[in-house]
């Protein structure tokens, strides 16, 4: 079952997943969702008695950040886990992607070209307040959080091939994890330290996990065909991916162990990308089975798939608060 296509569906998808970004100069027009009113209606008009300002610190209203080509170049953008109020962060032209929400659900970060070459860049979750983080010859892209939202993962070229790399918020002390000659990329650093992710080191790219600091590397997944885009569940416990080995790209969960991998997605079309939901009950991902790249969201059981974007450009790289 295990096809030979895995190369080539490989190739669009890495290309499908991290377009060259950019996007020049920063912006913050995007409204703000004033909170509404749904207590009872107010009989009277309070005065000036009322200075009442109840804080909203509550969790952010879930959405689903994506990467979409349907404006001409690649832009981030956000929409309603159910597809709805699809809206772009951000007005410039370059190429950007690959958005990563914090864990608690108040910044994005992203890759940009906008500077020249790929780099790491972090904006408050309406878009505004674009910080660049990277700023290196070489290109740095698909940026990942820790789960204690101070530090953010990466993979660079810097050293002469791709290689998973850590770095504080402001940018500071970033540092490489990873030193095989095979590509180390697409890291998501599990809670409970493993930080999983992508490598070549042994000849076709399979999962591994290692350290925070970049020890102790084990092989998770072992098969022929590739295997990429770990994503560790919300709890720590299960990894989603994708992998070639049933002869097309499918969505799988394993266990943070590498035990137990099944597969969730059955479909002749690629299938890419996957992320879970908040509540780790639902699973993002993007397929192109029907006819293009769209964003669609299923059960975590790989039941009830329904599809969020309808648009004849790519829509890739969901990531969900
Ligand atoms: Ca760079
Ligand atoms: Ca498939
Ligand atoms: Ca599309």
């Amino acid at each position: 079952m295990n096809g030979r296509r895995a190369g080539g569906n490989f190739l669009l998808a890495v290309l499908a997943a991290s377009y060259l970004g950019c996007s020049s100069g920063s912006e913050s027009g995007v409204e703000p969702t004033l909170p509404t009113t749904s207590g009872p209606a107010p009989t009277a008009i309070p005065t000036s008695t009322s200075t009442a300002t109840p804080t909203p610190t509550a969790v952010p209203v879930s959405l689903i950040a994506f990467e979409t080509r349907r404006d001409g170049t690649a832009q981030i953008y956000v929409m309603k886990p159910d597809g709805s109020e699809q809206k772009r962060l951000g007005t410039n032209a370059a190429d950007e992607g690959n958005p990563a929400w914090s864990p608690d659900g108040r910044r994005i970060a992203l890759h940009s070209s906008r500077d020249g070459n790929m780099e790491i860049y972090v904006m408050n979750a309406d878009g505004a307040n674009q910080t660049r983080l990277t700023n290196n010859p070489a290109r740095d892209q698909v940026p990942a959080w820790s789960p204690d939202g101070t530090k953010l993962l990466f993979w660079s070229d810097r050293d002469g091939n791709i290689d998973i790399y850590v770095m504080n918020l402001d940018g500071t002390g970033q540092t490489r994890l990873t030193t095989s000659s095979g590509a180390d990329q697409v890291a998501s650093w599990c809670r409970g330290g493993k930080i999983l992710f992508a490598s070549e080191r042994d000849g076709n790219s399979q999962i591994y996990a290692m350290n925070p600091d970049g020890s102790a590397p084990v092989r998770l997944t072992n098969n022929s065909t590739r295997d990429f885009n770990p994503a560790c569940s919300p709890d720590g416990t299960k990894v989603l991916f994708w992998s070639n080995r049933d002869g097309n790209m499918e969505i799988y969960v394993m266990n943070a162990d590498g035990a137990s991998q099944t597969r969730l997605t059955n479909n002749p079309a690629r299938e890419a990308n996957p992320v879970w939901s908040p509540d780790g009950a639902k699973v993002a991902f993007w397929s192109d089975r029907d006819g293009n790249n769209e964003i669609y969201v299923m059960n975590a059981d790989g039941s009830n798939p329904v599809r969020l974007t309808n648009n004849p450009a790519p829509d890739v790289a969901p990531d969900w608060r």
